[in-house]
């Protein structure tokens, strides 16, 4: 069997595996296309010197407007090209390899722009309560980066009673955007709004522990359909 010609750049946990919410999303596309890939690791602190080195585009900028190197990256090794951002890897990989099936169907790209906007700004607290957790399990390379670059990283907030709810009222709100039949979007096939709001469950579940009090209680939420959604892209991880 040849080797898979795509590489996925991702950040490693201290057991080599993967957590990030934001690289979880170039896992799922590559798998929901069948497009067989392999991992290759890259620490906090490696990924600018990587671009640089190759001669990558940065995709995301800081708030000044400096270059900001983030992973996910992919390397598709038939076309000899880098593609960095989750969205922008899921629309190249849609239009290079057509016959598989797409994380934006029907020309969705801007709709899920748009739902990913509203589902940050409905569940956003979540980033706060959820990056603290994160620290413990990244080797102390990318931890000691982690802190010193994401200021909520560094102690659990004093006010996360009040976090949980607008949470939990957020999530609420995002169940009544999709058919209470469904479990996916846009109904029976996932696609990238799903993969977005499994991304955040799935880091949830990793940096609390799937048998914690925290994320027990969302699996309960509206109906159980947070932890449906969780298991159903479960074969795409
Ligand atoms: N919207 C981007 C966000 C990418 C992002 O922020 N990635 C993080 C990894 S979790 C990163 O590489 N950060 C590098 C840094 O903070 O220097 C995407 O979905 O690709």
């Amino acid at each position: 069997m040849s080797s898979p010609s795509i590489i996925l750049y991702d950040i490693p946990d201290k057991s080599n595996s993967f957590w990030s919410p934001n690289t979880v999303k170039a896992r799922y596309v590559l798998n929901f296309k069948g497009l067989p890939f392999k991992t290759e690791w890259l620490e906090y602190p490696s990924i600018a010197d990587f671009y640089k080195k190759n001669n990558i585009a940065h995709t995301e900028t800081t708030p000044d407007g400096a270059p900001h190197y983030t992973l996910p990256l992919i390397f598709d090794g038939p076309n000899n090209k880098y593609v960095s951002g989750s969205d922008q890897i899921a629309a190249y990989l849609d239009t290079t390899y057509p016959d598989t099936p797409k994380a934006f169907p029907g020309n969705i790209e801007g709709l899920s722009r748009a739902y990913i906007t509203a589902t940050v700004s409905a569940i956003g607290a979540i980033y706060t309560l959820v990056l603290p957790k994160t620290t413990p399990y990244l080797n102390p390379v990318s931890a000691e980066y982690f802190v010193a670059t994401k200021p909520p990283s560094r102690a659990d907030p004093e006010n996360a009673k009040e976090l949980w709810a607008s949470v939990k009222a957020g999530f609420t709100k995002l169940a009544g955007w999709t058919s209470p039949k469904d479990t996916f979007v846009l109904g029976e096939k996932p696609s990238f709004p799903d993969f977005f709001v499994g991304s955040i469950l799935f880091w949830t579940k990793k940096s609390f522990g799937k048998d914690s009090e925290e994320w027990k209680d969302i699996e309960s939420w509206d109906g159980g359909r947070w932890a449906k959604l969780l298991k159903a892209l479960e074969k795409y991880e």
